[in-house]
């Protein structure tokens, strides 16, 4: 025995793409990490990214059954497990969902927030604490040159938007009023081959190879002229931890700094396995949202100049990994609800 304790993290949401990174990151580091999970009606599915992660047996992982909207059941785990790193990943995390369902997506990505910071204040104060913030904040808001930062005004327009900057904003005044080492990261859209297939990487990865091997003819997409600056999320979990080893608590606004259309997207999928967008992709209404947020591009320099971060993917990497690992279930590729 070393005698040297191992740091203890918790994680919710992480059977999510960037909580099963995270726990990934964080057990190669050598944490103890224990992930909340909540009750689904069909389990045999919540543990598939854990698997890919190579977390579900590994001897430093422990999941508990948790949610954000039963304080109860997060202040017997953070009495139980008296973490030093808090990671708050958890949410309805759709933006075109959160118009069907503003009511739940607020109580769970907003008062949700707000229940675990509860628990931490009274459960364990000493630990540090992450907060997952989104670009989705800044709604329409740019600065003159284009990009969007930490001083940028947020004025969303969406309930998963406002619902996100309620929790930055509590966040924020619980670190003042309380003297809780508690920080934002404000990530812009952060992709992988573990992405659900109802986001528009991974479901125009998904119906463009599905076109290739001719199991269906049309992809049907909403808005294609939204640009956005997608970045990987193996990346942005490494931010994530680095936002929570920094001297003080404080807000960071991780991205690429690129920006692409949802076209551009399209273009680049397509022509990778030699076809041609345009004969193939169709828009309907469906996939619209009541607002839009038009142009992501982030300037992620405080993040890059305080802490050393830059990303190790390039957009080519990223699209690379998730058209290899989509073609890899051809043959089988299973009904998809987008
Ligand atoms: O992939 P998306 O659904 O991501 P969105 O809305 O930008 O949100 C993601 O990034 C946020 C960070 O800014 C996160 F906070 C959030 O949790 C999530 O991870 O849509 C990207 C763009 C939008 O402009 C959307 O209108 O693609 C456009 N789009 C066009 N057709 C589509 C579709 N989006 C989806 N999901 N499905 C379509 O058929």
């Amino acid at each position: 025995m070393s005698g040297i304790r191992k740091k203890t993290a918790v994680i919710t949401g992480v059977n999510g793409q960037d909580g099963s990174y995270l726990a990934e990151f964080l057990l190669g580091k050598g944490y103890k990490v224990v992930g909340i999970i909540r009750r689904s009606s069909q389990p045999e599915f919540q543990a598939k990214r854990l698997e890919d992660a190579k977390a579900v047996n590994h001897p430093g992982f422990e999941y508990v059954y948790g949610d954000l909207l039963d304080i109860t059941s997060l202040i017997d785990i953070l009495k139980e497990y008296k973490p030093s790193e808090i990671y708050n990943l958890a949410a309805q995390s759709h933006v075109k969902i959160s118009f069907d369902q503003p009511i739940f997506t607020t109580e769970v990505d907003a008062i949700g927030t707000l229940n675990l910071l509860e628990a931490f204040r009274r459960e364990c104060p000493n630990a540090r604490f992450y907060q997952a913030g989104s670009s989705e904040m800044f709604g329409n808001s740019i600065d003159e040159d284009g990009y969007q930062r930490e001083t940028t005004p947020m004025t969303p327009v969406s309930p998963y938007g406002c619902a996100k900057l309620y929790s930055y904003n509590i966040v924020k005044t619980y670190r003042r009023s309380y003297d809780l080492f508690i920080s934002n990261g404000i990530l812009f859209n952060h992709e992988s081959p573990r992405r659900g297939l109802n986001f528009v990487t991974n479901k125009i990865v998904e119906g463009a190879i599905r076109i290739h091997h001719k199991k269906q003819k049309k992809l049907s997409l909403g808005n294609l002229e939204a640009t956005r600056d997608w970045g990987h999320a193996k990346d942005y979990v490494r931010a994530m931890w680095m936002i929570l080893q920094h001297d003080v608590p404080d807000d960071f606004v991780c991205a690429t700094g690129e920006s692409r259309s949802v076209r551009d997207l399209c273009s680049y999928v397509f022509s990778y396995l030699g076809m041609d967008y345009t004969e193939h992709v169709v828009q309907d209404e469906k996939y619209y949202r009541p607002l839009e947020l038009n142009d992501l591009k982030g300037d992620s320099s405080k993040l890059r100049e305080t802490l050393g971060w830059s990303p190790e993917f390039s957009f080519g990497d990223l699209m690379l990994q998730m058209i290899k690992h989509r073609s890899s279930f051809y043959g089988d590729l299973p009904p998809v609800m987008t």
